[in-house]
C-alpha cells in the first residue's frame, strides 16, 4: 500500500525556510511544509494546500524535484510516498500555526540533528539542484537501516 505526501521548501538568499513541527508525525523535527494528498486532488494542488494551511504563505510558482519512498521496518509494505517540491515563487510571510512554527536557517548551517535522519543523506543533491529518487527503510527510533538515493534526469 503507497500512502502519497508532500513536502515543499522554499529556499533563497542561501536560506532555506523550515518548520518546527508541533505535533503529529514528525513533531519535535524541523522539516518543509507538506502532508497527506487528499482525495480529488493532484500532488501539486496538496503541496499548496498544506503550505497554505501550515505557513500561511501562497505558493504561485513551484517544481517537482525529488520522489521518496519510505518504509518502516516494523511495517513493511506501507510505503510513504513523499513528493518534494521547490518553491520558487510565494506571496504572504511565514506565521506560526497550531502545527508548524517557522525558522529560516543559512544553508551551511541546516540542523541536521534535529530532522528526520534521512535529510542529511539527500538534502546534500537536493541543495545541488538535481532531481532525486530515493528508498529509505527505518528501523527502531527512526534510525536508517537501508538507502538508495538516486539522481536522475526526470521524475
Ligand atoms: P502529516 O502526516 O503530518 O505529514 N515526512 C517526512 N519527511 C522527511 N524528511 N523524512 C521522513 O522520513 C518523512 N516522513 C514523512 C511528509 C507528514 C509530513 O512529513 C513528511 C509530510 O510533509 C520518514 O500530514
Amino acid at each position: 500500500m503507497k500512502k502519497l505526501l508532500t513536502l515543499s521548501f522554499i529556499i533563497e538568499n542561501n536560506r532555506i525556510l523550515l518548520a518546527m513541527k508541533k505535533r503529529g508525525f514528525g513533531a519535535g523535527r524541523y522539516n518543509g511544509y507538506g502532508g497527506k494528498v487528499e482525495e480529488g486532488e493532484t500532488i501539486e494542488e496538496g503541496a499548496k494546500r498544506e503550505f497554505r494551511e501550515e505557513s500561511g504563505l501562497e505558493v504561485k510558482r513551484m517544481e517537482k524535484v525529488g520522489i521518496h519512498e519510505f518504509e518502516f521496518a516494523h511495517d513493511r509494505g506501507n510505503i510513504l510516498e513523499v513528493h518534494v517540491f521547490h518553491v520558487t515563487r510565494y506571496t504572504g510571510e511565514a506565521v506560526e500555526t497550531e502545527e508548524m512554527k517557522p525558522e529560516w536557517f543559512r544553508l551551511d548551517a541546516i540542523p541536521f540533528e534535529n530532522m528526520w535522519p534521512d535529510d542529511v543523506h539527500w538534502f546534500p543533491v537536493f541543495l545541488d539542484d538535481k532531481r532525486f529518487r530515493t528508498k529509505f527503510l527505518f528501523g527502531e527510533n527512526d534510525t536508517v537501516l537501508e538507502k538508495d538515493i538516486q539522481v536522475v534526469e526526470q521524475l
